[in-house]
């Protein structure tokens, strides 16, 4: 059970229905098979063989949609990489995924070359206006129209999450996985023959690259396709879309919009939103300029989607709607005892979306499920009576910055090597266009001569740009409890105010 031999089973009988609408024109749904097989040729020339890893970090672009689609084809795993990792943050994946085949933008070739000279794996390039290596040898190649057989846990994907102990952890998603929850998606949001989905989320991604480019492959549907979010551009091509996904901050921007307003949405049926929380304030502001409620969802990388806000029925601002169907939830306390409904607890989760575990970390595996198979996923929660589900905290020490996850584990390991710094504490504070905004509290040494300025730049060849502090402060010494923990609710509640807008904005 291929996943591309489910999306092909849907294809339009007409091959030259447009798939994919971008900048440098078009892509048809012919065009996918072909350029995707020959994609797949190139692969196998470069001894890429099933169960193979393909590494990538390229700038978005059709094309690399279609390599995706041509790892699925060769039965390649594919690893995407966010295009704002520095080198040495590939470099800790490239040992780690030991890939056949990277694939880079070739302004990152040379580097690429220099860096990973001792991994057995080539390096092909493609660029954001589909130029490089890969395009090159495509050209000359004969498309491959086979697929190769899978068996249901057989991988698809690899996703990098990074944990609490700072270091990255590769989620492996099975081609099961990911079909069974975008059929669950495609039917739970009565995706409809004529839909048109507008796309501006990134494809390193489950967001982006899983639960919106899989319903569309699912619905034969042609993608309005953005290469980043640009609220101007957004409010341009809305009236040719039927369906937009996003997270918070892209309906935040676009509030922030006067330009924005019912008629640009005259031809959308559906908005909707995830990877962090949906503020109420924003939901309500949506529908008062709009009049459509915006539906929010909610999932993890291990999991892909778990819940959703019904298409038809109620969604509620603050709630994360119901587990979809054929997927398991329940709330339990700190020994893993089930809660009442009502209570508030860690949300558990099982089910055929869930993932096949952590790559070659067998122990991070175990600790992330309960013997009977539940997956933890590390976030707080309510479930009601009727089953709908409020997401109300995070157990675990993450940041979501403007849909993008951070572990402050990992930034304060960076922090703290710097010289001059006795230790720190990073946070995520309310911030009125990212939801949070990762700030650092570091205590110097005795007199060490050191400021923000000099933090934010010995930090900016280690940590992606989103990973980095938005601000600093400098205390004598970190709140700790009696245990000797930081506190960093304290931390939390002393800066609340530190992004607000001032009154009169
Ligand atoms: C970019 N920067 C950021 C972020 N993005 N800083 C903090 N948080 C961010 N999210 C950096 C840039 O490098 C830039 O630096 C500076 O901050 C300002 O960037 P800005 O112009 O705001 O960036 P942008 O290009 O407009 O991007 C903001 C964005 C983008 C549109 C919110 O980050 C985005 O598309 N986020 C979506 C992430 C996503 O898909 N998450 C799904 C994960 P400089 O100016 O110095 O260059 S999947 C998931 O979570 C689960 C499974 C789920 O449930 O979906
Ligand atoms: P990731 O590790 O990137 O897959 O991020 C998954 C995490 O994002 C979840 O465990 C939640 O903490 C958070 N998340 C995703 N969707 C929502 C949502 N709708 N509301 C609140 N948190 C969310």
């Amino acid at each position: 059970m291929n996943l591309y031999s489910l999306f092909q089973s849907r294809f339009p009988a007409d091959g030259a229905k447009v798939f994919l609408q971008h900048a440098r024109g078009t892509t048809s749904f012919g065009e996918v098979e072909e350029i995707s097989g020959r994609y797949a040729a190139v692969l196998k020339a470069s001894g890429v063989a099933k169960g193979d890893r393909v590494l990538v970090q390229t700038p978005k672009s059709p094309e690399a949609v279609l390599l995706y689609l041509a790892c699925l084809r060769v039965g390649a795993v594919f690893v995407p990489l966010n295009t704002a990792y520095t080198i040495s943050e590939v470099a800790y994946f490239v040992a780690d995924a030991e890939p056949r085949v990277i694939v880079t933008a070739p302004e990152a070739e040379a580097s690429f070359a220099t860096r990973f000279k001792s991994q057995t794996c080539e390096i092909l390039t493609l660029g954001a206006r589909g130029d490089g290596s890969l395009i090159a040898r495509a050209k000359e190649a004969k498309s491959d129209a086979s697929v190769a057989p899978c068996e249901r846990d057989d991988l698809a994907a690899i996703v990098y999450t990074s944990g609490t102990t700072g270091r990255s952890k590769g989620a492996m998603l099975t081609h099961a996985n990911l079909a069974s929850n975008a059929l669950v998606l495609h039917e739970y949001w009565a995706w409809e023959p004529g839909d048109v989905l507008l796309h501006a989320l990134p494809i390193f991604h489950v967001h982006g690259l899983f639960v919106a480019l899989h319903c569309a492959l699912l619905n034969g549907s042609s993608v309005i396709f953005h290469d980043r979010f640009d609220t101007a551009q957004i409010i341009r091509d809305l009236p040719g879309a039927s369906v937009m996904m996003g997270v918070p901050t892209f309906y935040t921007r676009l509030l922030e919009e006067p330009r924005f307003e019912r008629r640009t949405c005259r031809n959308v049926r559906l908005f909707i939103s995830g990877s962090a929380p949906l503020l109420p304030e924003t939901f309500a502001a949506f529908e008062a300029r709009t009049g459509h409620r915006i539906l929010e969802r909610y999932g993890m990388t291990e999991a892909g989607m778990i819940a959703s806000n019904p298409y038809r029925g109620e969604r509620v601002a603050g709630s994360v709607g119901f587990a979809l169907p054929g997927v398991s939830v329940r709330v339990v306390d700190a020994q893993g005892a089930e809660r009442p409904r009502g209570e508030v607890g860690m949300l558990e989760v099982a089910g055929p979306n869930v993932f096949a575990g952590y790559w070659r970390m067998p122990e991070k595996t175990a600790e992330a499920f309960r013997p009977d198979g539940y997956l933890i996923t590390g976030d707080m929660a309510v479930i009601a009576e009727d089953g709908r589900i409020s997401i109300v905290g995070r157990a675990k020490d993450l940041v979501i910055s403007g849909g993008l996850n951070v572990y402050p584990k990992e930034v304060e390991d960076c922090i703290n090597a710097i010289p001059g710094v006795l230790e720190s504490a990073v946070i995520g504070l309310p911030h009125p266009d990212y939801g949070e905004a990762v700030t650092a509290v570091i205590v110097p040494q005795h007199d060490a001569p050191i400021d923000a300025t000099m933090i934010q730049s010995r930090l900016a060849g280690k940590l992606a740009k989103f990973k980095q502090p938005k601000k600093i402060f400098f205390v004598s010494e970190l709140p700790r409890n009696a245990m000797g923990k930081v506190q960093k609710n304290v931390l939390r509640k002393k800066y609340a105010d530190a992004y607000a807008r001032p009154h009169n904005a």
